[in-house]
């Protein structure tokens, strides 16, 4: 079999403001299980960027291990991409981020890489609300190992080959509030249409953004009795609102117009509109996002769409004061201001 990408495009497809069409965004062609809810996420990240009119070379994508980890081959090929180890993601991102600020860092995890082996990277990552977009792909199991539960697993889920889960399940988007993320939502895979909004929102958002996306695996978990499957998710769904992304500088399209509930300015001057708000969250609120989660949690529904945002963020670079130049294009003169700098500094001390 060969998985070569086609060379022919249609001379016509829609270019976005750099003149770039969404195949320049796209990656090597996708060796996951046909079906995978991962597939869905690699298409709504590129259908994200492409209409942000992000510049490929711009990006950094970063992964741990797992099918989800793999999945930046097969998105952004033009781009800088990592792929770590199992579940340290979250510490190359800080290091390359404190190199360069300049890039946006694109991170993307599995519940395995996140929720065990990489929780204390994704706890500090979050506490330091790092200026990245985090993106779990969630289908709770270890679907690269053959579908072992994972700690995302609800408590009764049973997948393909296992019985009913026995222990009880961790809410991704609660701990990253707990931990002091910034911006935290989850979504569904099957739903570009809430996805492709939120990957922008988040992409705008100056420090953390959590996606917790829920993705089925179709091979190990997608089963009756899989609180992780698609049929249970579909039916399961409650949206906190409706989000709709509105760049810099282009006009509202939207036909909600007129009833929008909230307009959120985005640092960089992009913003965001919430329609349709539910009446019991409040998105700003802390408080109220961890009291609604857990309200719909124990109703046993899926909460979507964005739970939480603080509008006033200060990311690690703002909080360290880091070099707005990238490390590698200091010079000499920059990094070693000589003698007679260190001397007024040691005088100084006396
Ligand atoms: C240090 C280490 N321990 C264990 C493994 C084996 N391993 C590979 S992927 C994986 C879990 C993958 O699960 P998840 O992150 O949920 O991704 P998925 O495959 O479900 O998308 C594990 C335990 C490993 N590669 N490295
Ligand atoms: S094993 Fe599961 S998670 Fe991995 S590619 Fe197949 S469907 Fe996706």
């Amino acid at each position: 079999m060969s998985y070569q990408l086609p060379k022919f495009r249609h001379p016509e497809l829609p270019r976005n403001d750099l003149g770039y069409t969404k195949a320049d965004y796209e990656g090597a062609i996708s060796t996951l299980c046909a079906g995978c809810g991962h597939d869905s996420i690699s298409g709504a990240i590129v259908k994200a960027v492409h209409e942000l009119s992000i510049e490929p070379h711009k990006i950094a994508k970063l992964s741990g291990i797992g099918c989800s980890s793999k999945t930046p081959t097969y998105f952004l090929g033009k781009s800088h991409g990592f792929n770590s180890v199992h579940g340290r993601m979250p510490s190359v991102v800080t290091g390359a981020a404190l190199a360069n600020r300049e890039l946006l860092y694109l991170g993307v995890s599995g519940d395995g890489d996140t929720a065990s082996i990489g929780m204390g990277q994704f706890a500090h990552v979050a506490r330091r609300n790092l200026n990245m977009v985090y993106i779990v792909m969630n289908n709770g199991c270890y679907g690269l190992t053959k579908g072992q539960d994972s700690a995302t697993a609800d408590e009764g889920s049973v997948s393909k080959k296992g019985d009913a889960n026995p222990f009880s399940s961790m809410d991704l988007c609660a701990a990253a509030l707990q931990f002091g993320a910034t911006f935290v939502a989850r979504s569904f895979s099957g739903d570009k249409t809430q996805l492709v909004p939120l990957i922008k929102a988040a992409i705008s958002h100056r420090g953390f953004a959590l996606i917790d996306v829920v993705s089925p695996c179709v091979t190990f978990n997608n089963n009756p009795g899989s609180t992780k499957s698609y049929e249970f998710v579909r039916d399961h769904m409650e949206a906190t609102g409706t989000v709709d992304f509105v760049p810099m500088h282009k006009e509202i399209t939207t036909d909600y117009q007129p009833g929008f509930s909230h307009e959120v300015t985005m640092h960089d001057g992009s913003s965001i509109h919430l329609y349709k708000l539910s009446e019991e969250l409040d998105p700003f609120d802390r408080t109220s996002a961890l009291m609604t989660m857990e309200r719909h949690r124990s109703a046993g529904e899926i909460l979507t769409g964005l739970i939480y945002m603080n509008k006033g963020s200060h990311d690690l670079h703002e909080t360290l004061e880091t070099s707005r130049r990238p490390l590698n294009r200091l010079a000499e003169e920059d990094l070693c201001p000589g003698n007679q700098v260190l001397r007024n500094i040691n005088a100084s001390l006396r």
